[in-house]
């Protein structure tokens, strides 16, 4: 083992082996080994595990691994990610409340939502009040709790490529709204393609956990591993 490359290797491959196990409990013991034996950031714990499930999605696209590991290993991410959310990295530790708001959903139909959790709690780490609405998100409720909430950001995960024309409409709508939070949007598919073509200037496209600090307003990234 001898550079960062190879040590975040072996640790991606311990945490999809507990992840594919289905055993929380060795799971989040695992979790307290890396937080032990390294120096992170709350990102690198957000990376690691980001870069496990999509290893897992590698895994299952060969055909090495089933639907039915998959979904384990999904649950068993959240349980560690919740744990660590709630255990560990202390929301709103970091600085003192800077008085946001933000609420965080994926639109209809898209049931990926462990990134959405991963930024609301980035979010609520940071101080701010956050609403994460999770998965399948119809724009009516959607808009509805932004018109009575009035939150100053909004923040939109999108993961499968057919989705893209209700990511639009949302935007637009959100875009109505009269108190006009910023809009941000994640999620795979900016990986993919270039969401910029579809929506408005004013909405920021996040391909990178890094820029998370202008939009938080504080500093959480040390060194970037991934
Ligand atoms: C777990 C998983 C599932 C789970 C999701 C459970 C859940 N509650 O999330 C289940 C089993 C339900 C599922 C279902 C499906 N899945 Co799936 N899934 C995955 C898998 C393995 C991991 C996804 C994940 O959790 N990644 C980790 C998270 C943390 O990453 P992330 O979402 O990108 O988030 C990061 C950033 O993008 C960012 N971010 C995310 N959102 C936002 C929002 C904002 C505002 C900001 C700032 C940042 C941000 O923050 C995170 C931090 O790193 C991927 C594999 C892969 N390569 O991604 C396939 C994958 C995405 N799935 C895929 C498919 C095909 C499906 C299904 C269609 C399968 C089926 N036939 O039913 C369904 C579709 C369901 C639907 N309608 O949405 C394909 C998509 C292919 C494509 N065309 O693009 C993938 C790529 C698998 C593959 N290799 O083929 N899936």
């Amino acid at each position: 083992m001898n550079n960062k490359g190879d040590i975040l290797k072996s640790w991606v491959e311990q945490f999809t082996e507990a992840f594919l196990e289905g055993n929380i409990l060795n799971a989040k013991e695992l979790l307290d080994v890396y937080l032990n034996d390294n120096e992170t950031t709350t990102m690198d714990v957000h990376q690691l595990l980001t870069a496990v499930m999509t290893y897992i999605g590698d895994l299952w696209e060969q055909n090495i691994i089933t639907v039915a590991q998959e979904h384990i290993a999904t649950n068993v991410c959240k349980y560690v990610l919740h744990y660590y959310h709630l255990e560990v990295s202390m929301p709103g530790s970091l600085i003192d409340s800077p008085n946001k708001k933000g609420m965080f959903y994926c639109i209809e139909d898209e049931q990926h939502d462990i990134g959405i959790d991963m930024i609301s709690n980035i979010f609520k780490e940071a101080g701010w009040t956050t609403k994460l609405l999770g998965a399948n998100m119809p724009i009516d409720a959607a808009c509805q709790l932004a018109l009575d909430w009035k939150p100053d950001i909004i923040g939109i995960s999108i993961s499968i490529p057919y989705h893209l024309p209700k990511l639009i409409k949302h935007i637009q709508v959100l875009n109505e709204l009269p108190h006009q939070p910023l809009v941000i949007v994640g999620g795979r598919l900016v990986y993919i393609y270039d969401l910029s073509l579809y929506c408005p200037a004013s909405t920021i496209i996040v391909k990178d956990l890094s820029e998370l600090d202008k939009l938080t307003g504080i500093e959480f990234i040390g060194e970037v591993h991934i």
